[in-house]
């Protein structure tokens, strides 16, 4: 019995009890350090979830990106500036309608590793815009960080562009639609156009804007972009 009660009273037991607590301790900070890890885990893989499903960063692994699209349905214009999304009914849907004098924009992301930005868009010369001495110049204007790099001139329901050749950056433009009514005052004819912008070697964000140089109100005329949709591309795999 006198062992036992050594024991009792050693105080390496004391030195046991203490390392025992010691220990429990250790182990709940380790459970406490493993729930926030965890949680933080999850919040990391829902962040990486929701940036491989949604518009704004689509990684295809094939060296294209898409980076932005919007064609405006349900008026989601999220991160543009300037115009409104309107349903000009017919074949024309929603899209981004600018009156007389405005002016839209939106700045587009280019990610690390780009080679070659690609700005597509189409552009709706809706109704009464006209191209003429008696009724003046009816003009839409694309810009990038500022510097116009097409206008486009309404003329008779139809378009002509004025392309500027500038370094770095090339735009197509196609009419797609010539004097057909497709929305808006169904009286009135109207014409579209596809546009492509391609950028070469983009380190920064781009500017892109449209300025319409109508005369007339919406009711009257206006002009649309709609099916906007940015794109780069860089080696496979970026
Ligand atoms: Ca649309
Ligand atoms: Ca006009
Ligand atoms: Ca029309």
């Amino acid at each position: 019995m006198t062992g036992q009660i050594t024991f009792w009273t050693d105080e390496s037991g004391a030195v046991t009890v203490d390392w025992t607590v010691l220990t429990a301790g250790v182990v709940g900070l380790g459970l406490a350090t493993a729930g926030v890890v965890s949680t933080g885990l999850q919040d990391l893989s829902g962040d990486v979830n929701t940036q491989l499903s949604s518009n704004s960063w689509n990684m295809f692994g094939n060296g294209r990106s898409s980076v932005a699209s919007f064609d405006f349905s349900g008026g989601n214009a999220l991160g543009w500036l300037g115009g409104r999304v309107m349903d000009m009914g017919g074949e024309l849907g929603e899209l981004m309608v600018l009156g007389p004098g405005e002016g839209t924009g939106y700045l587009v992301d280019i990610p690390e590793g780009t080679d070659q930005a690609v700005i597509g868009f189409d552009l709706i010369a809706g109704d009464s815009l006209d191209n003429s001495a008696q009724w003046g110049t009816d003009t839409a204007t694309v810009m990038l960080n500022g510097v116009p790099v097409a206008v486009a001139l309404a003329s008779g329901n139809s378009m002509t562009f004025d392309i500027p050749q500038l370094d770095g950056t090339t735009v197509e433009a196609t009419v797609s639609v010539a004097e057909r009514p497709l929305g808006g005052n169904g009286g009135w004819n109207d014409s579209a156009a596809e546009v492509t912008i391609t950028v070469d070697q983009p380190t920064e964000p781009i500017q892109f804007e449209l300025l319409s140089g109508a005369n007339q109100g919406i009711g009257d005329e206006f002009w649309g972009l709609d099916n906007f949709d940015a794109s780069a591309t860089g080696s496979p795999g970026f």
